[in-house]
This record gives C-alpha cells, structure tokens and sequence, in this order.
C-alpha cells in the first residue's frame, strides 16, 4: 500500500464521517422485533469473505467486486457473521489485516415481501467494524462510520427492481482509523528503507484493546408495513404509588394515522392508555424498575404496545411492543439516587471479547456473563470502551443490572482529534447511542469518553459541547467521562454531572508497592471532592494476575498481588463510601486481546475471570465483598451459593 493509497483510504474515511454528519438521525433506530405486523429474518451465519490484499487496498472498488458475485473476482473463504474475522484463520495475516475486507451472502427474500407493494423490507447491520459500505445485488444501499452501533437502509425497491426474491448483500469494512474516528488512530509508513520494505505501514492507536474487525453482530432482514412505527421515545417518573410514562411516537409514510398506545403489567393486564402520538400514561399501583439487589422484585418491566393506523387508502396497521421500565435517576452532590434511593455501583468493567470469535456477539458468552456478574453480586457494568450489542442492554434491562453506556472516545490523546471535524464526528456519535439507548431503563448514564488527554487545552472547550449536547439530548440521566488525568488539571471534570477517576496506584505507579495505595487513593479522593463537589466513582483500579501463578509474600502478575491489590482499595471505599463515593468498578471482569507489545503477555489480564471466564482468587474475593455490600445496603440477602441459579430460573 503506497502512501497514496492511505490517504485516498483516509479520504474516503473523512468523507463518509462529513456525510455521516448531515444523514444521521433522520429516521429513528428501534430494535428490529417481530409483530403481527412485522416479520425479522436472521441472515447471519455463514458468509463468504475476501481480504483486499492489494498494495493500496483499492482493488475491490476498481473492480467492482460488488457487481458480481465475490466467488468469481478471485479466492474466498468461509466467514462467520457476527464475529471478528481476525482469529477465524491460522493466517497471520488476516489477523492482522488493515483496510477493506469484502463480505458477501445470497439470501432468498419471501415472494409475499416483494409482491405486497405496501410491505417496506429493511436491511440491518447490528454493528460492523469500522466503515462499512452496503450493496444490494450489485446496487449501493448505504454507508456507514463508526464501529459499534446499527446501520440498516430499505432495500424494497432495489429489490423489487433487480432480481426479485433473490438477495446478494456484498458488505465491504474498513477498519482502518484516522484522528478523526472514534477511536481515533494513525497509519504510520516506516520510510527506513534499511529497516522495512517499500509500503511498509503500522497502524498506531492509543487504546488497550485488540482492534477487532469485521461483521460483529447480527445482520437482519426485516419487514414493516408502509406506514410505519418510525421510533418511540419513554420517559418515566413517580409520585407516590403513581408511575407516569411520556410517550412520543413518530410515524413515517402516511400523513393520516392514528396512534393508540397501550401499557401492560407483567401478568398482561392493561394498566394505562392513550391515543395520540405523544402523551403521558398513568400507572396506579406503580411496580418500578429497581437494580438487581436492591428490591426483592427487582427490574420489573411493563409492556408497552403502540399500534399505528392508517386512516386512508389500505388500512394498514403497524404494531410495535416496547418493554418499559419506570424509574428516575438523580445525582446530588454526594450521592447517585435511583428512585430517591441511594445506589452504590458494585461492578465491573467488561469489554465484548472471546476466543476465536474476537467481538462478535454470541448468546452463550452473553448469558454466562450475566451468571457470573450475579454469582459475584455486581449489580453494574460500564460498557468500556464502547458501545455494546442491544442484546445485551435487553439482557441488563430484564435482569436488573445498571449500565454505564460509553462511547468509542477512548485513546483521544493527540491534540489534532480535538479540532471541529472531531467534535462534529463525536456529537453524531452521541445523537446515535442516544437513539439507540434512550428506552433502556438500564442505562443510567452516559459515559462520552474514556481517559481522552483532558488537560490538553481545546479540552475544556471540547468537552463542554460534547457534555452540553449530550444532555441536550437526554435530560433524564447524569452525563460523564472517565478521567485518569490530574485533578488540578483535569479541564473537563467541570461540566460532568458524576466525576469517574481510573487509577492503578502500586502497579503503573510504584510498581510492587501495595502499602502505598491506602495513603495515594485516600488523597486522589480528598483532592477530586475538595475541588468538584461532585460524587466519585472510582471507574477503574486493578492489577494483572496470570491465572495459576502464585507468591507469597505477593509479587506482580501473581493472584496473590491482584487480591491485595484490590483489599487495599476496599479499605478506602469502605472509608469513602460514606461520604461521597458512589461506587467502584474493576478493571477487569474478564482478561482480554490487546494488541502485541512487551507490557502485555498474550493480551490484558486484569480479570478477575480469565479470558474462558474461569475466576481467579480475585473473583472470590469480590464475590464476599459484593454480596456484603448488597447485605448492607440492598433488602438484605441470605449469602447463598446457589442465589444466581434461582434467581435466573
Ligand atoms: C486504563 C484503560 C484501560 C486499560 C487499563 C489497563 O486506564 O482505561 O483501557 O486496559 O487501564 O489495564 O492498563
């Protein structure tokens, strides 16, 4: 890949982000469910796959290998959809791979989908990593930038105009970044002629995390009818033994519908409705939606039906079921409240990792993760470093864990991905998750970026806009970054609702030095306060454990180092909690891929689970720390072994 090439890849790169700004957000992004009016059509599985491996990655364009099938421009092999396609192979250089990958299936489509003119059929991609441009036999449907939400286009016509029934979806992905992406990163070209060969190039990123590519969560056909349910947005309050639910619905493709609206308890009895698009429902006898822990029925969800229907011409009518969970959120200086009760995150920090599979989304990871997190007693987790599948937000919802929701402005470390196309791709960003996310009474906050250089001057600017726009766009939860900067310098810190400091006292700094942490954490957290007034969450702390090494007296990378390591910031959080530390979350639920470098042995191991979710002696020790806490602040629990297997059932 010459340098022309990168800086045409680049090109393409900005000029998908600057197009990506002026089309985001017409349309609405609700999870795609069946209905009596809609039918969902899963064509994930087995995909064919072709790496560009010509020097400037162009190859594909020029060829057009989206015109015909992908078998006759040259080699494929099998792909899996969703995952990472990095691991799949014993290829190094696939794994490893930078620029365009080609992607392709051939899906037979219902005759009645295509032959009824009134039935809109949708193509979606729950995420793909990182640009991804879409063709439907052969014709360009949609493009899209960023790498860890859904993009979808309606392909109706395309369809109805080409070859009927049938369906080649070519999806070409790039995963290469700039200092514009979020992350952002740089291709790097080694011009030491005696050291590298002509072309050759590095791509150099600032976060702690494997670069997984590919298709990573499920891609999707489904139907709505023309005029359509096009999103739904819920806000939820209480007064009393009240719950009230605004609603506000929009409808596309027809001027004339009638909105009805209808809310369902558990056991299906209708509790409240409305006609209209927009509208407040009043529940009496409210259930709220509590946190796993903290209530003996907790993550209570009611259902809510909005049916659409078309006054004129056919009659047609669209049917839409969301699950709604009432509750509120609120921070004071001291305190997060949820429910006007005061919540104290006992959690983890997870990212979507797993052998083979990379970032792909898998339902068996999925769920045995949400076993672990109730077997330790989390009742919380931080979507570190980016946004995750939605799956796993239904899962959260339906089971009572709390979620921080991140963005992907991890690793903004280079003063040049603080300008205005920055800022402007950032904002985008935002609007996306905020659509995406805001019906999830899960997600309690939003987390805009992860340990950005936030004492690098337009920082202040920066992330006023992007804090002030973020509330702008949700003003019923708290808005943050996670800070890792010092706290006289930090430029940011005054415009979060929640301060979230990450810290590694005795292992990045006085490394071996456990006696250390008790003093260092007791001043990181006197300094914040003294000078935010804002309630903190210590968002990151840990060490890495290599599983089944052991010394003592403890020593680094040992399990008996990592449980010391965490007693020792336990003494300070039973201090601070308090007062006014709200919460803590380890870094790391699970050990994960990072690129290669000489700090990490076969990626991070600062789980508490290794990467096959067996526990380390860390995880044991956080389990009696979790259920403790719970016990003293939650409805009071038995300590149980077999809690999480019940409690599932
Ligand atoms: C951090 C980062 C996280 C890293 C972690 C570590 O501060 O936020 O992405 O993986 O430290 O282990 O170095």
């Amino acid at each position: 890949m010459g340098s022309s090439g990168a800086e045409r890849a680049a090109e393409r790169l900005l000029l998908a982000a600057l197009c990506s700004v002026c089309q985001a957000l017409q349309d609405g992004m609700l999870f795609p469910t069946e209905s009596p009016s809609r039918e969902v059509k899963d064509v994930s599985g087995l995909w064919i796959f072709r790496a560009d491996e010509s020097p400037e990655r162009s190859r594909g364009f020029e060829q057009q290998w989206y015109k015909s099938p992908l078998a006759e421009t040259g080699p494929v092999i099998d792909m899996p959809v969703p995952s990472s396609y990095n691991d799949i192979t014993q290829d190094a250089q696939i794994r490893d791979f930078i620029g365009w990958v080609w992607y392709e299936k051939d899906v037979w489509v219902p005759a009645r989908w295509i032959q009824d003119r009134g039935t809109r059929i949708v193509l979606r991609v729950g995420s793909a990593h990182y640009y991804s441009v879409l063709w439907v036999n052969g014709v360009k449907v949609t493009e899209h930038v960023g790498g860890h939400l859904p993009f979808e286009a309606d392909i109706s016509g395309v369809l109805r105009q080409t070859s009927g029934n049938q369906c080649r979806i070519t999806i070409a992905v790039n995963n290469t970044l700039t200092l514009e992406t979020l992350p952002p990163g740089t291709i790097q070209y080694m011009t030491d002629r005696s050291r590298y060969p002509a072309g050759y190039f590095v791509q150099n990123t600032n976060f702690d995390f494997f670069n997984y590519a590919g298709i990573h969560r499920p891609v999707l056909l489904y139907t709505t009818p023309k005029a359509h349910i096009d999103d739904i947005t819920v806000e939820t309050t209480f007064s009393d033994n009240i719950g009230l639910v605004s609603f506000n619905v929009s409808v596309l493709g027809s001027s004339k519908a009638a909105v009805k609206v209808t809310l369902s308890a558990q056991d299906g009895r209708c509790v409240a409705s409305a006609d209209g698009s927009r509208g407040v429902l009043k529940v009496t006898d409210v259930n709220l939606w509590w946190p796993y822990l903290m209530h003996e029925n907790p993550a209570y969800l009611y259902s809510m039906e909005v049916s659409v229907h078309r006054t004129s011409e056919d009659g047609q009518t669209d049917v839409y079921t969301l699950p709604v969970g009432i509750r509120t959120v609120k921070v004071t200086s001291t305190q997060f409240l949820i429910n006007n009760k005061p919540f104290y995150f006992h959690g983890v920090n997870k990212h979507e990792d797993a052998d083979i599979r990379g970032k792909g989304f898998d339902w068996p990871l999925v769920v045995k993760d949400f076993n672990l997190m109730k077997w330790m007693g989390a009742n919380s987790f931080r979507t570190s470093h980016y946004p995750y599948a939605e799956e796993i937000l239904q899962m959260a919802d339906r089971h009572g864990i709390v979620i921080i929701d991140e963005c992907p402005g991890v690793g903004i470390k280079d003063i040049r991905s603080f300008g205005n196309v920055s800022l402007a791709h950032h904002l985008t960003f935002m609007e996306e998750l905020v659509r995406r996310d805001k019906n999830h009474p899960s997600v309690v906050m939003w987390s805009v970026a992860n340990e950005p250089a936030s004492e690098m001057p337009p920082a202040g600017f920066y992330f006023k806009e992007l804090v002030s726009h973020t509330r702008s766009l949700d003003s019923s939860r708290p808005v943050t970054y996670i800070t890792a900067s010092n706290y006289a310098r930090d430029l940011g810190a005054p415009y979060v609702d929640v301060i979230c400091v990450n810290s590694y006292f005795s292992w990045y700094q006085d490394p071996g030095h456990t006696e250390l942490i008790g003093l260092q954490l007791n001043t990181q957290f006197d300094n914040w306060y003294g000078k935010y007034q804002k309630p903190i969450i210590q968002s990151e702390y840990g060490a890495d454990a290599v599983p089944g090494l052991h010394s003592d007296p403890p020593m680094m990378f040992t399990e008996e180092y990592q449980k010391t390591v965490l007693q020792n910031y336990h003494n300070v959080f039973d201090q601070k909690r308090k007062e006014f530390v709200i919460g803590e979350l380890i870094w790391n639920f699970a050990d994960f891929m990072t690129s290669q470098s000489i700090i990490r042995v076969v990626g991070n191991k600062k789980g508490i689970f290794t990467r096959q979710r067996q526990p380390k002696a860390g995880a044991f020790l956080l389990r009696e720390r979790y259920w403790r806490i719970a016990n003293e602040t939650g409805v009071g629990f038995t300590y149980l072994g077999h809690f999480c297997c019940t409690s599932l059932i």
